[in-house]
């Protein structure tokens, strides 16, 4: 008999024999009754169970023990869909241990978040928490679709290198067969020379960052969408391709995770076709900020997601321009004026979830930024002697999927739209 999916069982006919595979999400003993719940991962189903429907002497089996419900599709107005199943044999496909440490069966969660966090194999399983990572898968298939329709190939970069990409400190190191190696940071070097190869890249990984600091938005490693083109003028066309991604990103969610973002009450952002910018200058002055800032606070990104709300009715903003020497040392500088650079960062709700650029593209720009940063050349000779073999001007960007998820969700910390995270404190689960 062909498995019947719980969202499936209100279009079955009454009196039609079904077979559920699931777990029991609720159990609920009356007197002469046992109304079972059961959870597929397409949703719930109400299995009713009258006395002589378990054989002699059995129990029925308890929340979250996976079962096989083999019985009949009973029209009942009452039941979810309006269709229960009667008279089953109910197997018990493996036999819990342990009682979950929450009761998922209750609409909502109530537990703090370090036991959700310490229990996340268990905890994922309630409806409101798995719904959160379909707004991710959702969002994974919206960026991929964008980028495979427009040219990018789709790549894997190491995760084991042997330089930082990023910033000196925030790098965990590994041993190498007796040489220091460490987790990469961003796939930045390798998604750079590979448009040399194919113009066009993107990749999906996990990068690992040695945060020191314990915040709501940071993880020691997170999964970054990375993106980077060639033959672009400037940066505005990096900005360009970044609206493109991330209204593809909205598209899918809403298409594809539409009962999530019911089920969780998501505001889904309107994408308008120029997204608000502002140069990093003015930003400055808006939020009150001195004029020799080196970069914006959490604090200043917060207000520009409000001032973007208020006077664009925009969930996003651009800021642009940032001083060339807060940036990253692969950051193209504005020819008309060096000191500021052709880079970007998008705010998403007031939390930063972008950082992009146009980069520099020539070798002897490298050799010289490098001097002039102090940086020794060694570690970075292999992504430096690329650009001797004509890397086209080329730019691109990082979208961070939790913090993308954690702000579609409004969530107030990172770590509740992250499967297991990973921190300061954290190793396990
Ligand atoms: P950046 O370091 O700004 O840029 O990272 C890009 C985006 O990744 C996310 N992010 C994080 N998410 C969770 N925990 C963290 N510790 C964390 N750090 C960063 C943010 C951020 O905007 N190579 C450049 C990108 C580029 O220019 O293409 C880079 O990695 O959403």
């Amino acid at each position: 008999m062909r498995r019947t999916h719980c969202s499936d069982l209100s279009t079955a006919t009454p009196g039609e024999p079904v077979r559920l595979q699931g777990w029991v999400h609720r159990r609920r003993e009356l007197a002469a009754l046992t109304f079972l719940v059961v959870r597929d991962r397409t949703g719930l189903a109400q299995v009713v169970l009258r006395p002589g429907d378990l054989p002699d002497g059995a129990a029925c089996p308890p929340e979250e023990t996976p079962v096989e419900v083999v019985g009949t599709a009973t029209a009942n107005p009452q039941a979810p869909g309006g269709v229960e199943v009667t008279s089953p044999t109910v197997t018990a496909l493996s036999e819990p241990a342990d009682t979950p440490p929450v009761e998922l069966w209750r609409p909502t969660l109530s537990a703090s978040l370090p036991t959700l966090l310490d229990h996340a194999a268990t905890t994922w399983r309630h409806p409101l928490q798995r719904a959160k990572w379909e707004l991710a898968a959702a969002s994974l298939h919206g960026f991929r679709s964008v980028l495979d329709a427009d040219g990018f190939t789709e790549v894997h970069s190491p995760k084991l290198v042997e330089s930082a990409t990023e910033s000196g400190a925030n790098v965990f190191e590994v041993d190498y067969f007796g040489r220091p190696a460490y987790l990469a940071q961003s796939p930045q070097f390798y998604k750079q020379v590979l448009v040399g190869v194919f113009e066009r890249v993107y990749e999906v990984g996990p990068v690992f960052r040695a945060e020191p600091h314990d915040t709501v938005r940071h993880l020691a490693e997170y999964v970054s969408l990375d993106v980077e083109l060639g033959f672009v003028r400037d940066h505005r066309e990096v900005v360009a391709c970044l609206r493109e991604v991330v209204a593809g990103m909205v598209a899918a969610v809403a298409e594809r995770a539409s009962s999530a973002v019911e089920r969780l009450g998501v505001r889904l952002p309107v994408v308008p076709d120029e997204l608000p910018t502002l140069h990093f200058r003015d930003a400055l002055r808006l939020v009150g900020a001195p004029d020799d800032e080196p970069d914006l606070a959490p604090a200043h990104e917060r207000a520009l997601g409000e001032w973007a709300m208020a006077e664009h009715g925009s969930d996003l903003v651009v800021v642009e321009g940032y001083p060339t020497a807060s940036r990253a040392f692969y950051s193209h500088p504005d020819p008309d004026d060096p000191h500021w650079s052709r880079s970007f960062d998008l705010i998403f709700r007031g939390v930063e979830l972008v950082s992009g650029a146009q980069r520099l593209h020539r070798y002897e720009d490298y050799v010289r930024v490098l001097a002039e940063r102090g940086y020794d050349y060694a570690p970075f000779a292999s992504y430096v002697e690329s650009f001797r073999r004509g890397i086209p001007p080329h730019g691109g960007f990082a979208i961070g999927l939790e913090r993308w998820v954690g702000r579609l969700v409004e969530a107030a910390n990172i770590r509740e739209v992250t499967l297991f995270p990973r921190d300061l404190h954290r190793l396990a689960p």
